[in-house]
């Protein structure tokens, strides 16, 4: 069976660059992997999908035939996913490899938090072992009130698709190291992040640092890694990690291509 590595966060947050890094990382690893694009409204992507929804559903095309605009169509393009998911399902688990690498659309509050998207990806992974790359553009973390609202929403990914995730800190080349140390360091102390919150001038809240904190707590529960898509640096971190989550971290290799495991 392979594993899922479900790629989620907002738009923008690096998905797809992301998704090709990973596999050209898998690659170079001797690792076997496949891509499957799942977001119908794409226009350009940076790696060729093994499988592609754009296949089954052309939202540009629904565009023009209903009169939708970009958002509607995009829903009813997700919807249109759910009827075919049995045809992508049996696309994707034809091919025999270690790695399902999903790109997930761009608009998550369009996927992750409607009736459709979670149903989409249970109906694809089926029985197997799941684990969700959060990601967190690093440039917008910066700002402490922003990190909040970042591990707010990645609970919410959580409670809606119910994988394990990894916040996964996108775009690190463009922090300086000592910014990045800082973010790294809010993310693993909700007093230091909650204390920087409240001090923050722009932020209006409506707890105070002690609940701030308290949340925070909460909120910490999944492991941070840095990475760059430009660099490619941090993917050793990040494979590891999706490694302790899938396989509890035994081996570089998944049981199907180990069998002395
Ligand atoms: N500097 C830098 N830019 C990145 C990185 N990851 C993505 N980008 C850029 O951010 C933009 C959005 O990336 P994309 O992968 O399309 O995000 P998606 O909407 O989440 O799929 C693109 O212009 C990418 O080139 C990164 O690690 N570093
Ligand atoms: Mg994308």
């Amino acid at each position: 069976m392979p594993y899922f590595i479900i790629v989620l966060g907002t738009a923008g947050s690096g998905k797809t660059s992301l998704s090709s890094v990973l596999q050209t990382y898998l690659t170079s690893h001797q690792l076997d992997s496949i891509i499957v694009n799942l977001d119908p409204a794409v226009e350009e992507l940076p790696y060729e999908p093994d499988v592609d929804v754009r296949d089954y559903v052309d939202t540009r095309e629904l565009m023009r035939k209903n009169g939708l605009g970009p958002n509607g169509a995009l829903i009813a393009s997700i919807d249109m996913l759910l009827m075919n998911v049995e045809d992508i399902k049996e696309e994707i688990w034809s091919y025999r490899t270690n790695y399902v690498i999903i790109d997930t659309p761009g608009q998550m509050e369009l996927f992750a938090f409607r009736q459709t998207g979670p149903l989409v990806l249970r109906a694809i992974t089926g029985d197997a072992k799941s684990v969700g790359l959060f990601l967190i553009d690093s440039t917008y973390a910066i700002q402490p009130s922003n990190l909040l609202s970042a591990l707010l929403l990645a609970s919410s990914t959580y409670v809606r698709l119910k994988v394990p995730l990894i916040n996964t800190l996108t775009k690190v080349d463009l922090l300086e190291p000592s910014n990045l140390r800082r973010i790294l360091e809010m993310m693993d102390d909700p007093d230091q992040l909650s204390a920087e919150i409240v001090s923050e001038r722009d932020a209006r809240l409506i707890w105070d640092q002690e609940e701030v904190s308290s949340i925070l707590e909460k909120l910490m529960v999944f492991e941070t890694i840095p990475v760059s898509n430009k660099s490619g640096e941090g993917f050793d971190d990040l494979y590891a990690a999706i490694q302790r989550v899938v396989a509890g971290g035994e081996d570089y290799y998944t049981e199907e291509s180990n069998p002395v495991l």
